[in-house]
């Protein structure tokens, strides 16, 4: 039964029971059936030849089964006699890896070690707690002590970090119920706060840290370069600040005014700590040009570089804006607008659409600006649609997409597919949406679950370094892979991936490739905004 599994591809995960549900299949098929686990077939069709697809190369079948909405488990069987691996249809097929990307966060915790009854077998010792120096005045050394790692490596990135909490803290503005009974098994569970609010605060009070009393905010801390593939708590190389940038001191005042605003109810002393923090980032960036980050040539960790620094200054205006009110921010959010922004664009590098999504959302404001910028999210999602609509997977990716880190941009497309949804109540909208999440749990060429631990086939090898020290052949759940980069940009990449592989498919399974598989938080966070709907939700439309 469970031959040829590669060539039917589904949602490992499953599918609700009223959403539209089809598979891909990559061998010539002109009907299927659904079979139940007892063998009984449940729901036969024919399928729809979709033809040649650019980004996988491959001659495309669809299977429509969205007619079954009947709770069990099922196989999907081709007339030829190929088999799908089994898949559920419940309402609640993706809660578990909705708590499962929620908890990765806390499995990269650093500083604080890791403790055998939240973490499990992937427990370890506390890491990266001696004081870090400051790059280029060494006789000062802080202690920068907890946040989260950033990816496979030991670094710790602001901008990194305050884009993958403003997708944290937007999913819980827009979905708070999907998080609200959410129990994470993080040492704070039980509290005050929800736990993913918990999580976070972990990262805002990291980035706290990096404030300097003038405002500014150090761009990072790491080492010198990466750690071997040692577990964190092995990794005893001295730490440094790498100097402050305006980016990271923008992000800091702008993702600190949006905690502000979501910390508020829980506890109204730490909100208005966090406000303090994103005014005094605020008031350096007025007082100081632009400076953005170089890295040290010595220093060859990430450098999370950029271009400029307009759009998280638009950002750090619009979220203080939506915090305060103050004519202030509102008059440099306008001033800003003018310059050429990308304004549906998620992070990490451009911040544009979060200056958008928090103006649209804020209570003051003005409503014709905020009829624009919510259509140029609802333009954006035409346009994604029409590229779902020519890929044999319903994936919102041409070619050009499929670089370093696509998963990613497959999540924030279907955040702004989301977003647009919110914005109109376009039933297509939703549906794309979906067909994004199918496509991270395996609706996909490779025949990969990207989240590990989720699904039949998910991968278990990503270039994240406590994976391969742990000595632990099961991967820490719930991490997504970068995915498929047809830009092949690292060693055993460019050895074990063909010339000439079709987009989609650039991809292997295998630590090492870190251009292809490392994990990263900022990765992750725009799956639990997409998936936090799909909880969230209580009907979905019928499609
Ligand atoms: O995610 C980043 C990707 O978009 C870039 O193409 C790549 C090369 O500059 O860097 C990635 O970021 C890495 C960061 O610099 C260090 N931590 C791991 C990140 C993921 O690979
Ligand atoms: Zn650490």
């Amino acid at each position: 039964m469970d031959r040829n599994k590669h060539c039917i591809h589904i949602d490992q995960a499953g599918y609700k029971r009223n959403m539209k549900k089809t598979a891909v299949i990559t061998v010539p098929s002109d009907s299927f059936s659904v079979v139940s686990e007892d063998g009984r077939c449940v729901f036969s069709g024919n399928t729809v030849h979709f033809g040649a697809c650019e980004c996988s190369g491959d001659d495309v079948y669809i299977a429509d089964f969205s007619e079954l909405n009947k709770c069990g488990s099922y196989r999907l069987v081709t007339e030829s006699g190929e088999c799908s691996h089994a898949f559920s249809i419940s309402d609640d097929v993706y809660q578990q890896t909705f708590n499962a990307l929620s908890k990765a966060f806390y499995y990269l915790r650093c500083g604080c070690g890791l403790k055998k009854e939240h973490a499990g077998v992937f427990s370890h010792a506390p890491c990266h707690t001696e004081k870090a120096l400051v790059w280029d005045d060494r006789s000062i050394s802080l202690d920068v002590s907890g946040g989260w790692h950033d990816a496979g490596d030991y670094g710790r990135y602001v901008t990194a970090g305050a884009c993958a909490l403003a997708h944290l803290l937007y999913a819980y503005k827009l979905y708070p119920d999907a998080f609200d009974a959410q129990d994470l098994c993080i040492p704070e569970s039980g509290g005050m706060l929800p736990d993913i609010l918990a999580e976070c605060k972990v990262e805002l009070d990291w980035i706290m840290k990096l404030q300097r009393s003038d405002g500014a905010v150090y761009h990072k801390a790491t080492t010198k370069g990466h750690a071997p593939f040692i577990m964190p708590e092995d990794d005893k190389e001295q730490m440094y600040l790498l100097p402050p940038s305006s980016m990271a001191t923008a992000d800091t005042a702008a993702v600190m005014a949006l905690a502000a605003t979501v910390y508020n109810k829980f506890d109204s002393g730490y909100a208005e700590k966090l406000k303090q923090c994103a005014l005094n980032s605020y008031e350096w960036l007025e007082n100081d040009p632009d400076m953005l980050f170089q890295n040290r040539p010595e220093c060859t960790t990430g450098g999370y570089g950029e271009c400029s620094d307009r759009d998280n200054r638009l950002w750090a205006a619009a979220e203080l804006f939506s915090l305060t009110g103050e004519d202030r921010f509102h008059k440099t959010f306008m001033e800003l607008l003018k310059e050429d922004m990308h304004l549906t664009a998620l992070g990490y590098a451009d911040m544009g659409g979060l200056a958008a999504l928090s103006y649209i959302l804020c209570e003051n404001g003005d409503e014709s600006i905020k009829k624009d910028l919510k259509q140029n999210y609802i333009n954006e999602a035409y346009h994604l649609s029409e590229l779902a609509d020519k890929n044999g997977y319903g994936v919102t990716m041409a070619p050009y997409h499929f670089n370093w880190g696509s998963n990613m941009t497959v999540m924030k497309h279907a955040m702004v597919l989301l977003l647009a949804y919110r914005f109109t109540g376009e039933k297509k909208f939703e549906q794309h949406a979906a067909a994004q999440l199918h496509y991270l749990l395996g609706t996909n060429a490779t025949g990969y679950c990207y989240v590990s631990g989720i699904g039949t086939t998910p991968i278990n090898y990503p270039h994240l370094r406590p994976s391969h020290a742990d000595g632990i052949e099961e991967c820490i759940p719930g991490m997504v892979s970068g995915g498929a980069n047809r830009g092949r940009n690292d060693p055993d990449a460019q050895i074990l991936i063909a010339d000439g592989t079709p987009p989609m498919k650039c991809f292997a399974d295998d630590f090492r490739c870190y251009s292809l598989n490392e994990i990263t938080i900022y990765w992750n966070s725009p799956a639990v905004f997409a998936f936090a709907h799909f909880i969230s939700a209580k009907e979905l439309l019928d499609n």
